[in-house]
C-alpha cells in the first residue's frame, strides 16, 4: 500500500491532448472598432496571459507551439483592438503560443516580409516554438473555429476578408495571415528580405510554396473571415514598382534570399503583459 509520503506529493497526472475542436468555441464573432480601446482595459480581460504575452492552456496539451508574429510600425491602436479580440479567441482554441510584435525602428521603407523572418530568428532564441503564425496587425477573424496552429501544408487563414466581399481576391492571395511549421518554412527558406514597401511579398511567399512541391491548405470560406480595421495608407511603404518583375524571379531568388540571408540589428527587446516587443534595424533598399 502507498506510503503516507506518496500520497502527500502525488505525481502530477498527464494533461490529456487538446481536442480538435475544443469545446468552449463559439463560432461566428461580432467584431467592431468603435467602442474606446485602452491597454488597461484589455490586460484586465487577459489576466491569465504571462508576461511577454505567453499562454499555456491549463487543461491539455497542445500538439503545437505557436509564435505569432506581427510586423509593426506606428499602429498602436490596432494592436490594442487586435489584442483584445485575439487573446480570447486563442485560450478558448487552445493554442500554446507567444505573442511578438516586430517593430521597424526609423522611418525607412516598410519592409514586411523581413520584419517576419525577424519575428521567426527571435521567437526561436525564447523557445522552441516548432509552428509560426504571421498576422497583419488590422485582420482580426470573425469565426473562433478557423484555429490558429500548423496544419500538414502552410496555412493561409486570411481567406474571406470584408474589404474583398468575403472572398478570395485570386486563387494565390496568401496576404494577411498565414501560418508555416518550422518545417515547412525552412523548406522554402523563409520569406524574401529584399521587398521594400507595399506588395508583392506574400505572393514570392506563395511562390516558394508551390515551388518546393507544397499547396497552400485553407479554412472553409463561412469560416475564415475577417474584419480589416479601416486606415489610409501608412507612410513610408508605398508601392514597390519593382514587384511585379520580382515575383517572375522568386525561382532564382528564393535560395539565396531568406531565412539564410538574413541580417539586422536587434535594438531591444521588451516584455509587456500581452506581447513581447522586438525592435530592430532592418536597413533600407539599396
Ligand atoms: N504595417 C505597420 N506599419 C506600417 C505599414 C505596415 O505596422 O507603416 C504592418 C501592419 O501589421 C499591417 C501590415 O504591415 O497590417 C500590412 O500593411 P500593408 O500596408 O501592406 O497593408 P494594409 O492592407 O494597407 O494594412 C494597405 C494600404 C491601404 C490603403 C487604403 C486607403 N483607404
Ligand atoms: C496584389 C499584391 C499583393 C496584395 C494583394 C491585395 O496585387 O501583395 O494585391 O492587396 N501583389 C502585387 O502587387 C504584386 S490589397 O487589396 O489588400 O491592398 O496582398
Amino acid at each position: 500500500s502507498p506510503q503516507p509520503e506518496d500520497q502527500q506529493t502525488p505525481s502530477p497526472k498527464p494533461l490529456p491532448p487538446c481536442p480538435e475542436s475544443p469545446p468552449g468555441l463559439v463560432g461566428r464573432l461580432l467584431i467592431e472598432f468603435s467602442s474606446l480601446m485602452t491597454m488597461e482595459r484589455v490586460q484586465k480581460e487577459n489576466p491569465n496571459v504571462t508576461n511577454g504575452g505567453r499562454y499555456t492552456p491549463p487543461d491539455c496539451r497542445a500538439r503545437w507551439k505557436v509564435a505569432i508574429i506581427i510586423p509593426f510600425r506606428h499602429r498602436e491602436n490596432h494592436l490594442k483592438y487586435w489584442l483584445h479580440y485575439l487573446h480570447p479567441i486563442l485560450r478558448r482554441q487552445k493554442i500554446d503560443y507567444g505573442l511578438y510584435i516586430i517593430n521597424q525602428l526609423g522611418e525607412e521603407t516598410f519592409n514586411r516580409a523581413k520584419l517576419l523572418n525577424v519575428g521567426y530568428s527571435e521567437a526561436l532564441k525564447d523557445s522552441e516554438y516548432d509552428c509560426f503564425i504571421f498576422s497583419d496587425v488590422d485582420l482580426i477573424p470573425m469565426d473562433d473555429r478557423n484555429i490558429y496552429h500548423c496544419y500538414d501544408q502552410p496555412r493561409h487563414f486570411a481567406i474571406a476578408m470584408d474589404k474583398f466581399g468575403f472572398r478570395l481576391p485570386y486563387a494565390g492571395y496568401f496576404g494577411g495571415v498565414s501560418g508555416l511549421s518550422k518545417k515547412q518554412f525552412l523548406k522554402i527558406n523563409g520569406f524574401p528580405n529584399e521587398y521594400w514597401g507595399w506588395g508583392g511579398e506574400d505572393d514570392d511567399i506563395y511562390n516558394r510554396i508551390t515551388l518546393n512541391g507544397m499547396k497552400v491548405s485553407r479554412p472553409d470560406v463561412r469560416i475564415g473571415r475577417y474584419r480589416m480595421i479601416k486606415h489610409e495608407r501608412d507612410k513610408h511603404n508605398e508601392p514597390n514598382p519593382q514587384r511585379f518583375n520580382k515575383i517572375q524571379n522568386t525561382k532564382n531568388t528564393m535560395r539565396k534570399d531568406g531565412i539564410s540571408s538574413l541580417s539586422y540589428r536587434l535594438v531591444h527587446v521588451r516584455r509587456f503583459p500581452l506581447y513581447t516587443n522586438i525592435s530592430v534595424e532592418i536597413g533600407k533598399p539599396p
